[in-house]
């Protein structure tokens, strides 16, 4: 199997003078910034470039890629994690946040959505992911508790390629693992009765169960299959925590399922400079617990969504940094 590491510290200087021609202020213009990350893409070591490249056509294995060793700033020179959202529009341009915008508009492009649940941060192209003390169990700012296995935004009729996230720092320990459950290594265990019972299945998956606090339709009902696309190679649809089965046979063959990726997921522990762009269609992705101090030095990522012309998410004429309403899929 090709691994899906690669790593970028002989390219640091060249990575630093693409982000150099980036705006200072990317919140300033997000269309601004992102279109001047496309100027960049085009000039990607070729290393990089034709990782990202293969990464979008064929996909691979893992459902991952990961750069490793990219230019972030040394620690002592970046300001401390943030703990409160929203981040300020007028903060400078961190250089994993250039990193974050030249792979990603490599990719394709970047895109906020509307998720449903009526919760400020969902129309934000530009996330920071980072331990927050209140946080909602079911969002990435929890620390202490598994963010358990899901696909980010399955249930969204446009859900998004790739996600990608760019990590300024990692947690002090080490714990924290993404873990990456990929649907081309957990479908040789399931059996033909499974695959043939969640193929095209529409399951319910209720908006805002995990925000009932925020929501505004508490009906609001999506409909989400757990294999779908190819039959030999499928997209997946999955979250752990809101997908829900009716009868015993629907429950049985999401157990197989998460059991088969359950144990074929692997874990990347994000460190300081490394970027991972997850295959959102064909992976579901958990976070194992882990501890914030609360010390301005604690695991920051920076976020972003990514679309491409895979599954009808673009029809013409969409840009990099466009707000996409929620459509709920059904
Ligand atoms: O923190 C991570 O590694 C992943 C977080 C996540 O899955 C999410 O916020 O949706
Ligand atoms: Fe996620």
């Amino acid at each position: 199997m090709k691994t899906p590491v690669i790593d970028c510290t002989s390219h640091q200087e060249r990575l630093l003078a693409l982000a150099s021609a980036l705006p200072r202020v990317p919140r300033a213009d997000v269309y601004a910034f992102l279109e001047a990350a496309n100027v960049q893409a085009d000039k990607l070591p070729e290393e990089i470039a034709t990782a990202l490249d293969e990464f979008n056509t064929e996909g691979n294995q893992h459902g991952y890629l990961l750069l490793k060793g990219l230019p972030v700033e040394p620690d002592d020179e970046l300001a401390p994690t943030p703990r409160s959202t929203p981040t300020p529009e007028d903060r400078q341009l961190l250089n994993m946040e250039a990193m974050l915008a030249i792979a990603g508009r490599r990719l394709g492009l970047h895109t906020a959505y509307d998720q449903g649940y009526g919760n400020r941060r969902s129309r934000t192209v530009l996330h920071e992911l980072y331990p927050t003390p209140q946080a909602h169990p079911l969002s990435g700012e929890t620390s202490t508790i598994q963010l358990e296995f899901h696909s980010d935004l399955s249930h969204h009729a446009l859900q998004p390629s790739y996600i990608v996230l760019a990590c300024s720092r990692g947690d002090h320990e080490g714990k924290a693992a993404t873990l990456i459950g990929s649907i081309r290594k957990a479908l040789p265990l399931l059996s033909d009765e499974v695959k043939d019972h969640l193929f095209d299945r529409k399951l319910r998956r209720p908006v805002g169960i995990g925000f009932r606090d925020q929501i505004e339709d508490p009906n609001a009902m999506t409909y989400v299959k757990p294999l779908y696309g190819d039959r030999d190679d499928p997209y997946l649809g999955y979250d752990r925590s809101v997908l829900t089965a009716e009868d015993q046979a629907d429950k049985a063959a999401l157990e197989a399922l998460a059991d088969a990726l359950d144990s074929t997921a692997e874990a990347v522990h994000l460190g300081a400079g490394d970027l991972l762009v997850i295959d959102n269609l064909r992976t579901a992705h958990a976070r194992t617990p882990f501890e914030a101090r609360w010390d301005g030095k604690d695991r920051w990522l920076h976020r972003a969504y990514v679309r491409t012309s895979r599954n009808g998410q673009l029809t013409g004429g969409e840009r990099a940094g466009d707000v996409v309403d929620f459509i709920p899929r059904r």
